[in-house]
């Protein structure tokens, strides 16, 4: 706790106006356990993701809860596989949570030369979004829509995230498109469990 801390206080951007609640946990996982989920991720049957008539280049496995892109709604869908519950129960301890309230579990494969867009997670979706990034170090950019403020914030390779509060609400993100394939597990909790 006290290192989560530290983390946090140490103020990610030292910027007046930069986003609150972001919390960076380098080494969240080992090598190791980086290589075992690599690995599990190969019997992942990944789905696509169609916006608009476009198809993004990213795959996604959504556990628990199936989000519909265009609609921005959940649906109750397959239960996370065995081999993804010590990672969900290491999240859920760093919001203080047990891990049957991260209903929803996506694993997203970023192929060399993808990112994700501009946006803010969905209001069906409760406050703190956890993710654990594999393989390569990504830019996670924050972007305040009023005021078109962006800041970066670099992840390295088998770091947690945490936003909440300020950075989750008010600010959108984006991962801007790298040169190697990358991971992430990202854990979403619900506003309104009753949705499910
Ligand atoms: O890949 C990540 O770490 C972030 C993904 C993301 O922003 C999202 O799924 O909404």
């Amino acid at each position: 706790m006290l290192f989560l801390e530290a983390v946090y206080q140490q103020s990610l951007f030292n910027e007046k106006h930069s986003p609150e609640h972001i919390k960076l946990i380098p080494d969240f996982i080992s090598a190791e356990e980086e290589r075992d989920l690599l690995n599990n991720f190969k019997t992942i049957n990944w789905q696509k993701i169609n916006m608009h008539g476009v198809t993004a280049k990213r795959r996604v496995a959504h556990f628990g809860l199936d989000y519909t892109y265009t609609k921005r709604s959940v649906t109750k869908t397959i239960k996370a596989p065995k081999w993804l519950d010590s990672l969900t129960a290491r999240a859920a301890k760093l919001i203080s949570k047990k891990a049957s309230d991260l209903k929803e579990i996506l694993v997203t494969y970023y192929p060399k030369g993808s990112g994700i867009g501009w946006h803010k997670d969905a209001e069906v979706f409760g406050d703190a979004v956890i993710g654990v990034s594999l393989l390569s170090d990504c830019t996670m950019k924050f972007k305040n829509p009023e005021t078109q403020e962006v800041y970066k914030l670099f992840i390295p390779r088998r770091s947690a995230y945490i936003f909440s509060g300020d950075a989750r609400w008010n600010w959108h993100h984006s991962i801007s498109s790298h040169e190697h394939d990358r991971y992430s597990v990202t854990f979403r909790t619900l506003v309104n469990d009753s949705i499910e």
